[in-house]
């Protein structure tokens, strides 16, 4: 049988680092007088950090110069690593370990695909950075999802074909690239907004390891 990948979006799939993402965001878009809500908030899922700052601005109606962007930007990554740097493995949301221990057991292949570029940080700290063959960051690549570059990238580290890829994820950009790349798309989430994926759950723990299984074994096409 053909060995598949599975690949793990980070925020919003492993942990939920959103919140923490929406309160550093928040500081800094009041901190120039821009307001910034939690809707605003479900925008920036998936996005990168340049991307992100780019919209705050563009809502706000705010013109920055290049070295200013740039100082906002640190700002506010240094405010979220203050939150990044209490975290443990209490935040990993519930049955991740349990699915990855199972796919572990079951001999596939695990990869990390984020936007982030504190990933590896954020794993070190919730202890699970060892569980993964490949990671491949927002340092590793330029294109944004849906542009499905970090799919892809990781499936080429494995030497596994992308109809051979399994990818989890929690924003609509991702399961678009994930998609692009013909991978198979597990929404985790909200069943309308992610209803472009191959299948969505709720969470990890509506996933069975009969579900898996059947991933396992089963061709995409
Ligand atoms: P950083 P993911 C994404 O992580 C977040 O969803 C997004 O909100 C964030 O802006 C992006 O990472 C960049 O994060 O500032 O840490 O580089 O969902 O792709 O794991
Ligand atoms: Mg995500």
């Amino acid at each position: 049988m053909t060995k598949k990948a599975f690949i793990f979006d980070l925020d919003g799939v492993i942990v939920d680092t959103a919140k923490y993402h929406f309160l550093a965001w928040k500081k800094l878009a009041n901190s120039i007088g821009v307001d910034f809500t939690e809707h605003q908030n479900e925008q920036l899922k998936g996005v990168s950090r340049v991307k992100s700052l780019e919209k705050i601005l563009a809502w706000g109606n705010k013109d920055v110069t290049e070295d200013e962007f740039m100082e906002l930007m640190a700002i506010k990554n240094d405010d979220y690593l203050g939150y990044i740097k209490k975290m443990d493995q209490s935040e990993i949301l519930p049955d991740v370990l349990k699915i990855l221990d199972f796919l572990g057991e079951k001999q596939q292949h695990i990869a990390l695909g984020s936007a982030s570029k504190n990933a590896r940080m954020i794993l070190e700290k919730v202890n699970i950075l060892d569980k993964f063959e490949v990671i491949v960051d927002g340092n590793d690549v330029s294109k944004a999802k849906p542009n499905p570059e970090v799919f892809l990238t990781a499936a080429r580290m494995l030497n596994c074909e992308p109809l051979n890829c399994i990818v989890f994820e929690d924003s609509l950009a991702g399961i678009k690239a994930a998609n692009i790349a013909s991978m198979v798309s597990i929404g985790i989430g909200d069943k309308e907004t992610l209803k472009e994926a191959d299948f969505v759950f709720k969470d990890f723990t509506e996933i069975s390891t009969e579900f898996l299984n059947e991933i396992i074994k089963k061709n995409k096409h």
